[in-house]
This record gives structure tokens, sequence and C-alpha cells, in this order.
């Protein structure tokens, strides 16, 4: 593990405290502040935290090899990484009861715990609550507290635009194929999952550092945004033919009949007859409707296809870095990002 990664890591357990050690004032009852040490401990830490690492990364980026970052402003942008990290942790609680998924990071999703259930809701509110507690203590009296806020705003709102139209798109009573094409796809990752998970981790740093000018964020935003893009095709993919023991989650986009990049492409390129199987099992939840769709993904050869897709949008992200004017983001910026992205296979 880095130095960052420790270092990271154990920042976790300081804002965990900041949080629990002011629920007092409310004189919450002892099973509340119980109950949100537990669901905190449970949701937050755990992931990669290539996210939340991004940030203290850009950071560093931005300053440069030689420039120094004093110990107060890595531990903000350590705080504004784990802001995207409780950010993430809300979304993924959400998710997973709307995705009637089973597993996340290797165990069981929150609300399918003991005494969850339907709890897990107002525990997702609480969650996206604690981003604002933490931006409260620690940037409350710098300058850019309000674009911070205003950011986080901002991306979770477009977020839930883009899981509305990723629910939309995919109801289970009514499986209408013809509802799925690239563009549409392209449309609900980029808000779903693009602009959460690469520009504001960036974005967060860039405000910090005191960057106010438009086309810097334009910049940041004209590469991320295919970046996450590439990354949520990956999800994509790996939701079916990722080992579950390694991305720690079992997929469910065949049965929840999602828009998802291996179902676009199997449909651009299906026979007749492949297009009616396709339309027969998708969106159902036996085990023996899944395996004809994965056999039709395999006859397709979506595999090939998929690491075609990965070569060509790896070297399409390096086009547009090369291109980018350094002068507004430096390059390393994206470079790291795209290295970690790159082929992964969790
Ligand atoms: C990823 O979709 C997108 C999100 C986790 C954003 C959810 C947004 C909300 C407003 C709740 P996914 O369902 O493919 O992710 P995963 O495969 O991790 O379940
Ligand atoms: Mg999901
Ligand atoms: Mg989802
Ligand atoms: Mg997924």
């Amino acid at each position: 593990m880095t130095v960052e990664r420790v270092e990271f890591e154990n920042t976790f357990a300081v804002l965990l405290e900041d949080i629990l050690a002011e629920l007092p004032t409310f004189n919450i009852p002892s099973e509340g502040a119980a109950w949100v040490k537990e669901c905190l401990e449970y949701t937050v830490p755990g992931g990669k935290m290539n996210r939340g690492l991004s940030v203290v990364d850009t950071l560093r980026s931005l300053r440069g090899e030689h420039a120094t970052i004093t110990p107060d402003e890595l531990h903000k942008a350590r705080v504004l990484g784990w802001c995207v990290e409780w950010l993430q942790a809300f979304f993924l609680v959400a998710d997973d009861i709307m995705d009637n998924s089973k597993t996340r990071r290797g165990m069981p999703c929150w609300y399918r715990r003991e005494k969850v259930g339907n709890i897990a809701i107002n525990d997702a509110f609480i969650l996206e609550s604690c981003i604002y507690r933490l931006l409260k203590k620690y940037f409350r009296q710098d300058d850019y507290y309000v674009d911070l806020l205003d950011l986080f705003h901002e991306t979770t709102y477009q977020t839930e635009l883009g899981q509305l139209i990723d629910l939309l798109t995919a109801p289970e009573d009514d499986i209408d194929l013809n509802r799925f094409s690239i563009e549409k796809h392209r449309w609900i990752v980029t808000y779903k999952t693009a602009f959460y998970s690469f520009y504001l981790p960036v974005a967060l740093a860039m405000i910090m550092n005191g960057e106010k000018r438009e086309a810097a964020f334009t910049q940041a935003r004209n590469i991320l945004i295919p970046l996450g893009v590439y990354f949520q095709v990956q999800d994509d993919y790996l939701d079916c033919f990722g080992d579950p023991e390694v991305i720690g989650k079992i997929g469910t986009d065949i049965e929840d009949n999602k828009c998802s990049w291996l179902i676009v492409q199997a449909l651009d390129r299906a026979s007749a007859e492949q297009r009616q199987v396709l339309h027969a099992h998708y969106g159902r939840r036996s085990a023996e409707d899944v395996e004809k769709i994965k056999q039709i993904y395999c006859d397709l050869d979506l595999s090939a296809v998929y690491h075609a897709y990965e070569e060509k949008s790896y070297a399409e992200l390096c086009a547009l870095i090369d291109q980018a004017d350094a002068n507004l983001v430096p390059a390393g910026v994206f470079t790291k990002f795209v290295a970690k992205v790159y082929k992964r296979n969790k």
C-alpha cells in the first residue's frame, strides 16, 4: 500500500469521530448514535478509494513536483476525498436497493443486513448529510466554501438524473429492447457515473487550489467525462464477465433489464434469430434466462469487441490529453487517472 493510501485511510477514523462526536449535541438516543457508527463503518470505507485518493493526487499534480503542500492543506484534500467517498456510499446504498443487488465490496449490501431493510433508505440520506457536516467543519472559513457546496449539489443532481434514466429505461414489467441505444447508454453513464466519479474529485482539488478560470474546468470535463464513460463500460462488462470474488459484487444488469453496454453492442450485431432470443430472455430473473443471454454475448464474441473498445478508448483518451493545454490543467492529472482504470478487472 502506498504511503498516501495509509494516510488517507487514517483520515477516515478522524472524520468518523467528527461525525460521532457531534451527535450528542442533538440529544440523540444512544441506539441512534450506535446505528450511525455501524452504518458509516460498514458503508463508507472498504472500497478501492480511487475517487477519494484522486483529490489528493490531483492537488499534488496541480502544485507540481517541488511545490510544497502544507500539512493542513493535505488534510483538507483528504477531507474532500472522503467527502467524495461518502457521496459514493450514499449512492451505493441507494443503488443496491434499486438494483436488487446482493453483495457489495464482498459483503452483503447494507439494506440486506439483518434489522436494516428499508431503514437503509434513511441511512443513505444520513450518508449524504455527513458530506455537508464535514464541509462545514473544515471549509466554512474558506472563500471557496460556497463553490464546494455548489459543486457537490450540482454533481449529486446530475447523478440522480442519470440514475433516473437508468431506471426508466429498465422497467422490469415492460421489456422492450428498442428503448436501448448507444446514444442512450452514453447519456446514462455520463450522468450516473462520470460526473461524480471523475470530474468531481479533480474539480474539488482545482477549487481548493484557487482555480478560477472556467476554461480550466471545461478542459478537465472534456477529458474526464469520456474517461468516466469508459469506466462505466468496464463496469457493465465486469457485471457479466468479471469475477464476483474480485469485483466484490454479483452482477444484476441482465436480470434488471438494464441498458448495459453489452446488450447495446449485442443488439447492434445480432442476427434476426439472436435478436428474438434476446427479446425473449432479457430482463428476467431465472438463471436459465440469464444463461441464454450470456450465451449470445459469447456467440457474438463481445469479449473481443470489448477489448477492442478498451484499446480504442485508451488511444482516444491519450490523444485528448496530448492535445490539451497544460497551462490550464497539467497532463499528469489525467494520465494518473487513466493509468488507474486502464484494463482494470475490479
Ligand atoms: C453506477 O451504476 C451508478 C451509481 C452507483 C450511481 C447511483 C446513483 C444514485 C442517485 C443512487 P451501477 O448500478 O452499474 O453500479 P454497480 O454496478 O456498482 O451497482
Ligand atoms: Mg447497481
Ligand atoms: Mg444502478
Ligand atoms: Mg454496474
